[in-house]
């Protein structure tokens, strides 16, 4: 019942990001959240709409129907809410979230679909870059909304969905302690795991590195990582005895600007022939189903969460004898601000890269030449 140059209208807007300070100040005020979610969620749905009506064949892809669908239910939803009623918008936002549930597996079910429609060369190369984008957009749109509807039940440290003293050692604990269970569940067992914290000036370990940060995004890209390390260590294969010997280990350090997570494992390495392919919403390493696998799109994924403030995502890999996944996030919550999909600038995605220039000029360096440095 909306018209189509309503949608038109928003998708001719451009996307205003949020800071973190911001949502910490200003926009912990439901009314004010409100009004502004309000008028920026359509602008970002429109965008999402119109990438995927700029797939020429869209409409022969089911799974892209389904998405187009439920977008635009989603962006007259909000249109029509009125802000200024807080309960029953926040019901708008809790039906919008919920049409979003599956939406990751749906998108890459329909690039999945699209390539075997469409064929081509760098088709890879065409959807990881559709799905950053798609993909970035709905992180930051379901984020803000869900601090919308957290703001009204506050916790004893938290803001909505951030901890203004965001404890990064613990986060670390508590998702290993998760992932362990879940290896144990599933797989009969798992590695022994260690986590430790250092700050910069501290004289030892056990200094746990605080921040204005979403423990949520830092819990959801230790735990892919997590999973990914258990699960290679484990598909090894080798006897109880062994396993003690290839524990997995977690470094949470920080200076003033920066707080670094190295997540180290001694599971030979990536596979020569797998290399980039790691960071393709395409490609999936597990045979089998599991809470440990999902659908393939945790690496990518977790790089996307990463960058959505500011930070990145590195893995090098040590032929042999293991892999580190390096996560580095900006600390000055000051300094976070929303990166959002900017189409007309294909790098916007690319920012916030303090480790992957480190990682260059190690690259670059005769010495380190055959260090496998992957890609991101
Ligand atoms: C592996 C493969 C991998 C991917 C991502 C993170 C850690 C690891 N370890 O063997």
């Amino acid at each position: 019942d909306l018209k189509d140059t309503d949608v038109e209208r928003f998708a001719a807007k451009k996307p205003r990001p949020v800071s973190l300070h911001s949502c910490l100040h200003e926009f912990a005020r439901p009314a004010e959240l409100a009004a502004f979610l309000h008028d920026e969620i359509p602008v970002r749905f429109a965008e999402r709409i119109r990438w995927i009506e700029q797939v020429p064949e869209w409409k022969e892809i089911p799974e892209l129907v389904d998405a187009h669908l439920k977008h635009m239910a989603s962006f007259s939803y909000m249109r029509k809410a009125d802000p200024k009623e807080p309960v029953k918008f926040q019901g708008s936002l809790q039906r919008i979230l919920k049409r979003q549930d599956n939406m990751v597996e749906l998108m890459s079910h329909a690039m999945q679909r699209l390539r075997s429609v469409r064929g081509g060369q760098d088709f890879d190369g065409f959807s990881n870059k559709f799905l950053d984008n798609f993909l970035l957009n709905r992180l930051g749109c379901n984020l803000l909304m869900t601090h919308y509807l957290a703001i009204a039940h506050p916790g004893r440290h938290t803001i909505g969905i951030i901890d203004p003293q965001c404890d990064a050692v613990e986060v670390c604990r508590e998702a290993a302690q998760d992932v362990q269970n879940a290896c144990r569940d599933f797989l009969g067992r798992a590695p022994p795991l260690e986590v430790q914290g250092f700050s910069q000036g501290a004289p030892t370990a056990g200094f746990a590195p605080r921040f204005a940060y979403i423990p949520g995004i830092l819990s959801f890209i230790v735990r892919e990582l997590l999973k990914n390390s258990f699960r290679a260590t484990l598909d090894l294969e080798t006897d109880l005895a062994d396993l003690e010997h290839r524990p997995v280990q977690i470094i949470v350090c920080a200076d003033e600007d920066h707080v670094m997570i190295r997540i180290s494992d001694r599971a030979q390495g990536i596979p020569i022939d797998v290399g980039t392919r790691v960071w393709s919403y395409m490609y999936t390493t597990s045979k089998k189903a599991s809470p440990l696998s999902g659908y393939g799109v945790g690496l990518p994924l977790s790089r996307l969460h990463a960058r959505y403030l500011g930070g990145s995502l590195q893995l090098v890999s040590l032929p042999g004898f293991g892999t580190d996944a390096y996560l580095s996030l900006p600390r000055v919550d000051t300094q976070m601000v929303e990166v959002v999909p900017d189409c007309d600038e294909h790098e916007s995605v690319e920012k916030g890269t303090a480790v992957l220039d480190l990682m260059r000029l190690y690259d670059s360096s005769p010495l380190t030449g055959r260090l496998k440095v992957m890609h991101c």
